[in-house]
């Protein structure tokens, strides 16, 4: 052990421990800036790059995130000599900073923001060159604007360490130092999933959304448009949040009556599609195990995930699912099935998605995902937009009373709510699976093994007499490992389960903001589980709902209609 003291307090940490990691101990706050260390993930971002943590010892200053602890040392967080270096370090960055903070899309949200507030930061001390880069808005999902950047390489540890995908690198020197593309190619034409998790871990505004809550008003003015809107699992744990309330705080009804006051005509659930993705594919995960082709089977409901595969790994697009997301099966079943209940055109309808994710708004572009006439999906925004939109229209979110969903397509399972969380696709896949393949009743339902955020998590089941290998993977850098061993002839699984944030779509791009704190992502998967534990019915093919759709209009799961409305194709 290695003994010091922070302010004068003594403590005793392990060798090799930073004077950041000890002065927690003590529960001393060092304000951080480039800093992110988020354990549950295996992320740990010290470049040391903005300075911010500076602290005083006898030798001089020295970055406290990136200073190892010595015996004998004597740190004092706040004299003012570390103070005015804090303070310094902030107004050199806000001098090569557009200071447009009253209209960024970050404002409320941003680290700069907080911390220039913090430290007393009164006035642009620093006048000189500024960058003047452009702003790259070529994708439908993310917007890169590298005069916000902080060069605190968070989005980069993300992208090529975690997520391994490896868009994003420091390229240029000095002045000239940027955040880049390969040759500084727009964002749509390099390998970007379009996850969002750099977007997730940016401190500023230099990686945002494609905030489409414009189109969505738009799209609730015209008269003659009937607005629709889809509710996805993971935002009712989340979207509290924004309001103040803990994370994983169930706000379900108060988010449906907020969608009704903003004007959409029906608020359905995106979990009714999600039951409808589980019977689609159980059947076709049961049909390859009949035919013993095509295994493992993958799952399909992650377009960042689809967009990896397709980049990565074109030779296996044979193995993962043809069902469309529930995002895309509901805007589908909305317009080819809803819209003639209801008495209008499928042109007519405006299907609206609220999403944990950054990638479905990329998503819903597919041309595939449509026909000639209509896309599925007309915007998606995300649970960060939603808060926008409600705090816009002046609505008292948190003493709204809960209201139900619609019907026909706002009635679900506990199975469809778990499919926000890493893992419950595939347990809900196996719900069904069991009963269907043994013909019967599964009475502990609960598949503990597959839950819970560890990057990989694999398990078997005892499917009558066939031994069912499973995996369910969260984060692209995980998913790459799995993939690698399925691609060399290594894996033995049956069915793997893909998401591509680490954590799942709780932890999605377009969720609040968790600022590297992963307990708010436990908090929101215990809750998904909570209402599933809670939910009077919790198998997806006993949703009634969902078996009236199939026998009104369907036909069989995975069947010929059922193969026209939702299930797709993919590219390589
Ligand atoms: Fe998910 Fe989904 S569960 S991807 O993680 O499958 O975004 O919440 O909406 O589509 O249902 C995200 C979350 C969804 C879809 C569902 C799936
Ligand atoms: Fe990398 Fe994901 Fe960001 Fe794309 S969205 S640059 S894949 S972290």
């Amino acid at each position: 052990l290695v003994n010091l003291t922070i302010n004068g307090k003594a403590v005793s940490v392990e060798n090799e421990t930073t004077i950041l990691d000890a002065a927690k101990k003590l529960n001393i706050k060092i304000p951080t800036l480039c800093h992110l260390h988020m354990d549950e993930i295996n992320m740990n971002n010290k470049c040391a790059s903005c300075r911010i943590c500076m602290v005083d010892t006898k030798k001089g200053l020295v970055p406290a995130c990136a200073t190892n602890v010595r015996e004998g040392m004597e740190v004092q967080t706040n004299t003012p000599r570390a103070l005015n270096a804090r303070k310094t370090v902030v107004e050199l960055l806000l001098s090569d900073h557009p200071q447009d903070c009253l209209v960024c899309e970050k404002n409320g949200n941003c680290e700069l923001q907080t911390i220039a507030q913090d430290l007393g930061v009164r006035g642009i001390t620093y006048k000189g060159e500024k960058n003047n880069f452009g702003i790259d808005k070529s994708s439908n999902s993310i917007i890169k604007d590298h005069n916000k950047c902080i060069l605190c390489r968070r989005c980069e540890t993300m992208c090529t360490e975690i997520q391994k995908v490896g868009v994003l690198s420091g390229v240029n020197r000095g002045f000239e130092t940027m955040v880049s593309t390969f040759f500084n190619e727009d964002i749509d034409k390099t390998n970007c999933s379009f996850c969002g998790q750099c977007v997730a871990v940016c401190p500023t505004g230099a990686l945002t959304e494609v905030n489409n809550t414009g189109l969505v008003w738009d799209e609730l003015n015209k008269v003659d448009k009937t607005v629709v809107v889809q509710v996805a699992p993971a935002v009712r744990v989340a979207l509290g949040e924004e309001f103040g309330l803990n994370p994983g705080e169930i706000t379900t009804g108060k988010i449906v009556s907020a969608l009704k006051l903003l004007g959409f005509k029906y608020v359905f659930d995106t979990n009714f599609a999600a039951d409808i993705t589980i019977l689609e594919e159980a059947s076709e995960f049961i049909h390859r195990l009949k035919e013993g082709k095509n295994l493992p089977i993958l799952t399909s409901c992650c377009p960042a995930w689809v967009n990896y595969l397709e980049h990565h790994y074109p030779t296996l697009l044979n193995l993962v699912s043809s069902c469309k997301s529930p995002q895309n099966m509901f805007g589908s079943i909305a317009k080819n099935y809803f819209s003639s209940k209801i008495g209008i055109k499928p042109k007519d309808i405006t299907v609206v998605s609220v999403m944990p994710c950054i990638a479905k708004k990329y998503e819903i572009s597919r041309e595939e995902l449509g026909n000639n006439d209509f896309f599925d999906v007309d915007v998606s925004i995300t649970t960060r937009e939603l808060s926008k939109m409600i705090k816009q229209a002046g609505i008292d979110f948190l003493n709204l009373d809960d209201e139900p969903f619609d019907n026909p397509m706002g009635e679900s399972t506990g199975a469809a709510n778990i499919f926000g969380a890493t893992g419950g696709v595939l347990e809900a896949a196996l719900r069904t699976s069991y009963e269907w393949l043994t013909n019967e009743n599964l009475e502990n339902i609960d598949f503990k093994s597959v839950r819970g955020i560890d990057g990989i998590k694999e398990f078997k089941v005892n499917i009558g007499s066939t031994i069912i290998n499973a995996c369910a993977v969260n984060g692209l850098g995980n998913a790459k490992k799995v993939m690698d061993e399925v691609k060399s002839g290594k894996s033995n699984y049956h069915i793997i389960e893909v998401m591509a944030c680490p954590g799942g779509c709780v932890a999605g791009g377009g969720q609040p903001y968790h600022y590297g704190d992963y307990d708010k992502i436990k908090a929101r998967s215990n809750a998904l589980y909570h209402i599933d534990k809670h939910s009077e019915v919790r198998k997806p093919h006993k949703n009634p709902s969902v078996n009236n759709l199939y026998s009104e209009f369907l036909g069989e799961p995975y069947g010929d209609l059922a193969h026209r409305y939702l299930h797709t194709y993919y590219f390589d």
